[in-house]
């Protein structure tokens, strides 16, 4: 099948690199988002998000005409759905007396609403939001057929996970291997052929659903890694061992992978997607369940280790180094560290925070400061809480000279103790017992 216009319903992460990428391998793609300033930004050739080349490329596609940005959809060949699917906030379950997070599928709904009236035989429509198993089947298909077309025999549908990893999007959206479930064979089959427009990796068909359970295992398995890391860390400290050197000498079994200790687990994807699966079988995931309360409650472990090495947090001067959820990236979306600080302020302390890539980020109750100098000056403790290399190549000569603080400590193993020693430091560091 051959695709000439394609609709991408939803700019964020997903969405607008997708789109960008279809343009560039010459389709005509109407890209859609509902938020009017995140339109009116890209057609005056701006960007909302921070991605590494993902400015110039979008720039490029408009440019050539290739891509255009709307509020609402217009009828295409193929439609892609790459909204967000955050949590319910006010809406969860409760198995055996724990809470478990439920999906707000609102967004995937309206999108699905808002290509009903576009929709033509012979069309193509994908979801790639992370969904609950079964989303495709259950909630998109009959939401599409209130057309009057039916899923599968009039039109095409299918469902493929995106797994790009942020601050190599661009790359990754081409070079990774993509799986595309499909509602019925020829739905997998023509979703292969719109994405071998520009995807290398391979691409391997599957049904709808396995293509669901795809995504979230991946994820799922990677927050039960991290989870065990967390784990093993609060166990070093206790047990008087380092659980960095721990950790690098148990991989090197040849048939062991553990991940990295940190503040927690972050972002929009690892720390909401094994909740999908929780929601969709609570009685039969405590493994799951269980990993995702370890990495929520690791904030507050750092927490107690920074209450511990100051004596008592009343009215002490702090200064936390980065917000964002992960090294290098802009996102502060269900950052640990932001939890972090947000328990040190409730018992009392003073804490200035800096985030280069976001340092007048609009987040109330916390004190950004614009420079890194000024986040130095005037305190007594150091925390670093995210790995985004500006924190880990300071030299701690440098930073001696520009605070008062004396004790640094260390929650994602960013800095070389020896070096901080001999600058004068104390450095704690995280998951370290000896
Ligand atoms: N983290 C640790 N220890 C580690 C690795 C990560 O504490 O060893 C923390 C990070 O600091 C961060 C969180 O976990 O707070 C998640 O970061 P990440 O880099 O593991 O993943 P994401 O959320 O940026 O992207 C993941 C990726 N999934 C997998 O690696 C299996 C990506 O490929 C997916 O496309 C993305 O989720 C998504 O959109 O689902």
């Amino acid at each position: 099948m051959k695709f000439n216009n394609l609709c991408v319903i939803g700019l964020g992460y997903i969405g607008l690199p997708t789109a960008s990428m279809f343009a560039a391998n010459g389709l005509n793609v109407l890209g859609i988002d509902i938020n009017p300033a995140i339109v009116e930004t890209l057609q005056n050739g701006g960007l909302h998000i921070h991605e590494p080349g993902l400015g110039e490329a979008v720039q490029q596609a408009v440019r050539t005409g290739r891509l255009r940005v709307a509020i609402r959809p217009e009828p295409a060949d193929a439609f892609i759905i790459a909204v967000p699917t955050p949590f319910e906030e006010k809406d969860f379950g409760v198995f055996n007396g724990e809470k478990y997070k439920k999906a707000d599928m609102s967004a995937v709904a309206a999108a699905a609403e808002s290509i009903v009236p576009h929709l033509r035989p012979g069309n193509l429509v994908v979801l790639e939001s992370t969904s609950p198993p079964r989303t495709t089947t259950d909630l998109v298909a009959p939401i599409l057929e209130k057309s009057g077309l039916k899923a599968g025999v009039d039109f095409y549908l299918a469902y493929s996970p995106e797994r790009v990893l942020p601050g190599q999007i661009l790359r990754e959206l081409v070079e990774n291997a993509r799986v595309i479930g499909g509602i019925t064979p020829e739905s997998a089959q023509a979703g292969r052929d719109l994405y071998a427009v520009f995807v290398k990796g391979e691409i391997i068909l599957t049904d709808a659903t396995t293509a669901e359970m795809v995504k979230l295992m991946e994820n799922t398995y990677r927050d039960v890694n991290i989870a065990i890391a967390n784990e093993f860390a609060r166990l070093a400290e206790r047990l008087g061992v380092d659980v960095w050197e721990a950790i690098s000498l148990a991989n090197r079994h040849p048939r062991v992978k553990i991940l990295s200790p940190g503040p927690g687990v972050g972002g929009h994807c690892i720390s909401v997607d094994p909740w999908f699966l929780v929601e969709a079988a609570p009685d039969i995931t405590p493994l799951i369940q269980r990993a995702r309360h370890v990495n929520d409650s690791q904030p507050h472990h750092v927490f107690e280790l920074v209450e511990r090495a100051l004596g008592g947090l009343r009215g002490r001067r702090i200064t936390a180094l980065g917000l964002a959820y992960k090294p290098n990236v802009d996102d502060l979306r269900e950052s640990p560290a932001i939890e972090v600080v947000r328990l040190l302020q409730e018992a009392g302390a003073n804490v200035k925070c800096f985030e280069p890539f976001k340092p007048n980020a609009d987040l109330p109750g916390l004190t950004l400061t614009p420079t890194l100098e000024a986040a130095l000056a005037g305190t007594e403790a150091l925390i670093l809480l995210v790995g985004h290399t500006q924190f880990r190549e300071m030299n701690p000569l440098h930073v001696a000279a520009q605070t008062s603080a004396r004790l640094a400590i260390d929650t994602v193993n960013g800095w070389p103790a020896q070096a901080w020693k001999e600058a004068g430091f104390r450095l704690l560091r995280l998951g370290n017992g000896k």
